[in-house]
């Protein structure tokens, strides 16, 4: 927060947000029905690094890739993590993944079957030892973990084991690591998911540690679910890790954050702003696919909303709105935020752009710069990469 006046502290505080893009973005995707492959799509990890490196030139504020694991399995990590560094990008969260396999059909972590808990645990310590080798400091865990029917499993029983699993990894990760626990209330369970909401998601980290940290996945909600409150809270207690950004119409829809609704998005960085979680190790990152869109351009509109979200987060007038509320001049108070929301922060960032020595116009420069043409030419043949490859 700021005063209206004080666009150099806007600025500043601008070029110092980093958003991380998913691998998984680049690939090819699609719903249950169908995937639209498109031209020019990755075939490999390092051709979505090479993307990712699209995104970060254009915009100047995705430096990091976050990667899936086994989606972007390579021998050498570490050379994974040169090619990376080598193209001005580095490897950021490792997502796991113990969803794919059959064995997971009653669950991973949560499973009944300890043979399948143990193989799951030892995917997740994988992860780890895959962090670091790339430098990660982040590991994501997201649990597909659930059941369909009342009595199909003991609920108490599957918490005790997912503490279990939590605390294993928990005890292997190093000293400057972390592990990202995200929610989500249903999909692709429908009567318990394991780790529904957020406040499962805090207690099992609660217990664990500091270095255990709550992701709020923005699309994991029930409709009409106040997320903001549940960042204040989570920024609070010292207990937000990170976002995965994305927009949702309906359910976990992975539409391009702040495409659905702005203005939540803007009460999110607001939030996040107020709690200090700008200047934090709060963890900024997309959780997207683009089933029928262009990707990269999709991924740089994507990173430019979060920046017009925070843009104008940062122009809410502190001090009158404290002002506002303190004397309690409700309709005043709620002008101060609808101020901001409605300030066009496009030239502002525009100046920001071109302050850091890159093109005002990030589409328009991308589409300029020949990248998809190349791309469509270039990348023939093998395997086209994507959600699930
Ligand atoms: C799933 O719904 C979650 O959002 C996870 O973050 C997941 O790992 C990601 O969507 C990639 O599949
Ligand atoms: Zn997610
Ligand atoms: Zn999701």
């Amino acid at each position: 927060m700021t005063s209206r006046s004080d666009a150099p502290a806007v600025k500043a505080a601008l070029k110092t947000q980093a958003v991380e893009t998913p691998s998984w973005a680049y690939g090819n995707s699609g719903t249950r029905f169908k995937v639209f492959a498109q031209p020019g799509v990755p075939r490999t990890p390092q051709e979505k690094l090479d993307d990712a490196a699209r995104v970060h030139e254009h915009t100047g504020v995705a430096p990091t890739v976050a990667l899936h694991i086994p989606w972007d399995k390579v021998d050498d990590y570490g050379a994974l993590a040169t090619y990376a560094k080598e193209r001005g990008v580095r490897l950021g969260t490792i997502n796991s993944n113990v969803f794919q396999d059959d064995d997971y059909k009653l669950g991973s972590v949560c499973h009944p079957d300890a043979a399948v808990r143990r193989k799951a645990v030892a995917h997740l310590l994988e992860c780890v030892d895959i962090m670091d080798a790339t430098g990660s400091r982040d590991l994501k865990l997201w649990f597909s973990d659930g059941t369909n029917y009342p009595g199909q499993d003991d609920i108490r029983s599957r918490q005790d084991r997912l503490a279990e699993a939590l605390a294993a990894v928990y005890e292997r990760l190093g000293d400057d690591q972390r592990m990202l626990l995200e929610y989500k209330f249903f999909e692709p369970a429908f009567y318990t998911t394991d780790v529904p909401d957020w406040g499962t998601a805090y207690a099992h980290c609660l217990k664990l540690g500091d270095k255990a940290q709550v992701v709020v996945d923005t699309g994991h909600h029930a409709p009409g679910t106040n997320i903001e409150f549940i960042v204040a809270l989570l920024l609070r207690e010292g207990k937000l890790g990170g976002f995965d950004f994305n927009s949702r119409f309906y359910a976990d829809d992975d539409l391009m954050v702040g495409a659905a609704d702005p203005f939540q998005l803007f009460r999110i960085m607001y939030e996040v702003i107020r709690g200090g979680g700008l200047a934090s190790d709060v963890a900024f990152m997309l959780d997207q696919c683009h089933n029928i869109e262009a990707k990269i351009p999709a991924i740089i509109r994507s990173v430019m909303n979060v920046q017009e979200a925070t843009a104008k987060a940062l122009l809410v007038d502190g001090t009158a709105l404290a002002e506002a509320q303190v004397s309690g001049d409700v309709l005043a108070a709620n002008a101060v935020l609808m101020d901001a929301y409605n300030t066009d922060v496009r030239p502002l960032l525009a100046e920001v752009r071109e302050e850091i020595g890159i093109d005002p116009d990030p589409i328009a420069a991308y589409h300029r710069s020949g990248w998809a043409q190349k791309i469509t030419e270039e990348r023939v043949g093998g395997t086209q990469a994507g959600w699930g490859a």
